[in-house]
């Protein structure tokens, strides 16, 4: 049997998947590559044409979207607690939260990241990036009002749904953002980051990168 491939960058959208297949407990093969892997590793486009990371391989199957390798991840085998399965009264709360953390509180972070340090300074929009470092923050009021008086965010237990908002939440450091957050959404975070899985995932992501012989580790190239 195939083992798991994940292609990754450290501190990218593929510690999603990373730290699923470790609340899993899945094994896997980590492959590390700098950032961003189309400008800095051109092979990888022969991956995937998109050079972006996740890309996750297993056997046949070829995914690029993180939120939606969490879910497969957690149901390949059958369902697991880690998703929340049709029937549950929390199904569509899951479902939304999953893409929530991803097409909400995602995007508009790579646009701050993107026009106030990736681009170089004659290409940067710093109206762009507040605005949307505004609308970022206007957006956690949902995640704020749920997690004031839940653990978790759906089905009252950790879900992809959690992974999928909880790297949203740990990238807020990097955009500058996590300086923001109210005192329930930081609780809220610390126990994500608490979990012994999630300890895990940084772990491996920083060995293979030692061994791997990824030194600059850095979202945002220097060159
Ligand atoms: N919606 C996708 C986005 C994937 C994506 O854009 N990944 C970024 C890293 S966070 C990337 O690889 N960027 C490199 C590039 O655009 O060349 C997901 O959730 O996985």
């Amino acid at each position: 049997v195939d083992v798991i491939t994940l292609h990754h960058c450290v501190g990218t959208r593929s510690f999603r998947p990373l730290w699923a297949l470790e609340e899993l407990g899945l094994d896997y093969d980590l492959r590390v590559m700098p950032f961003p892997p189309r400008v800095r590793q051109p092979a990888y486009l022969a991956a995937t044409p998109l050079g972006t990371v996740p890309l996750l391989v297993d056997g046949d199957t070829r995914m690029t979207e993180s939120a939606a390798i969490c879910h497969y991840l957690a149901t390949r085998a059958g369902g697991t607690e880690l998703a929340v399965a049709a029937g549950e009264p929390d199904y569509g709360a899951y479902l939304n939260w999953l893409h929530f953390g991803e097409a909400t509180l995602t995007f508009p972070q790579a646009i701050v990241l993107r026009y106030a340090r990736m681009e170089p300074p004659e290409r940067r929009l710093p109206q762009a990036a507040e605005d949307y470092g505004r609308w970022f923050s206007a957006r956690l009021r949902a995640v704020d009002a749920r997690v004031a008086c839940q653990t978790w965010l759906s089905a009252d237990r950790f879900t992809m749904a959690d992974v999928s908002v909880g790297y949203a939440l740990v990238l807020a450091d990097a955009t500058g953002l996590s300086a923001r957050f109210s005192p329930a959404i930081q609780e809220y975070r610390a126990r994500l980051e608490s979990r012994p899985a999630f300890r895990r995932a940084i772990e491996a992501e920083r060995r293979a990168a030692a061994e791997q012989g990824v030194e600059d580790l850095s979202l945002v190239p220097t060159a």
